[in-house]
């Protein structure tokens, strides 16, 4: 297992600082924001440079997509589909695993037609008519696309892995893949380790934060029985924090990682 943090939580006021305090500190990755990559193109060259000046990989792209697949509105999931493919040319380039795929945030914004269909029915629909195009684009780009479940205070629509992995095996694709983030799985699997252990195969990238998201360590969450379920199903991946950073910074993701890596060699 490789362990990364998002670009956002490491100290330093430049890309070039914070691969280079990323690296210093020990991590193997780092998460990039895709709505900045999106909005400022130029940059992407400046990552791969910095990426391989620092020798820190670029571990994946978080979101960035302005719009979502389950809008209600025809262009507004064509400009997500746009978006989400322009991604995964950026993924290409950085060579990241894959970009995080959140189908949509909050409640559901499409109208309930029963006794036709309700609104989840024909959400499920919806997003399984709109995989295909682009899941060939990660396809094309090797880039995967990782569904992201999360809880429910954030969205009624993907919860669990189970759900996520639904549409994993209704597509079969090796770049359609599933991300397991210890926060939200902490809300809503029954048991974090077992839910690991069934998703298997379809899990290609990770999230860490705490049961209060901070950093790993400090709170409450069991990451030596999630890290030993990951182990199981060989996951070779990424595992990534994103979380809430206590100052000092440094010395806090320095005690974190210390945290995490004593864990990896125990188990
Ligand atoms: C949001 O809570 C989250 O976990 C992010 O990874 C979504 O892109
Ligand atoms: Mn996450």
């Amino acid at each position: 297992m490789k362990i990364g943090c998002q670009e956002t939580l490491l100290p330093g006021n430049s890309i070039e600082e914070k691969f280079k305090i990323a690296k210093q500190l020990g991590f193997d990755g780092i998460e990039v924001i895709g709505r900045n990559l999106l909005e400022n193109p130029e940059k992407i060259k400046e990552y791969k440079k910095v990426s391989e000046k620092q020798g820190i990989k670029i571990s994946s792209i978080c979101a960035g997509y302005k719009n979502f697949l389950l809008e209600p509105e025809i262009e507004n999931r064509e400009r997500a589909r746009k978006e989400i493919k322009n991604l995964l040319e950026i993924g290409k380039e950085l060579e990241a695993v894959g970009l995080i795929l959140v189908p949509i945030f909050g409640g559901p914004k499409i109208p309930n037609l029963a006794p036709y269909k309700d609104a989840y029915e024909l959400e499920k629909e919806l997003l399984l008519s709109q995989l295909p195009e682009i899941v060939e684009k990660a396809e094309e780009m090797q880039c995967c696309l990782l569904l992201e479940p999360l809880n429910r205070y954030e969205t009624h629509f993907l919860n669990r892995l189970e759900q996520a992995v639904e549409y994993c095996e209704k597509i079969k694709s090796p770049y359609l893949k599933i991300m397991a983030d210890f926060f939200h799985m902490n809300i809503e699997e029954a048991d974090i380790s077992a839910s690991i252990r069934k998703a298997g195969k379809w899990i290609a990238h990770v999230h860490l934060a705490d049961s209060n998201r901070i950093l790993p360590g400090m709170g409450h969450t069991d990451f030596e029985s999630g890290f030993k379920a990951l182990k199981e199903i060989d996951f070779k991946n990424y595992i990534v924090l994103e979380c809430g950073v206590p100052e000092p910074k440094r010395e806090n993701l320095e005690k974190s990682l210390k945290f995490m890596k004593e864990i990896l060699k125990k188990i």
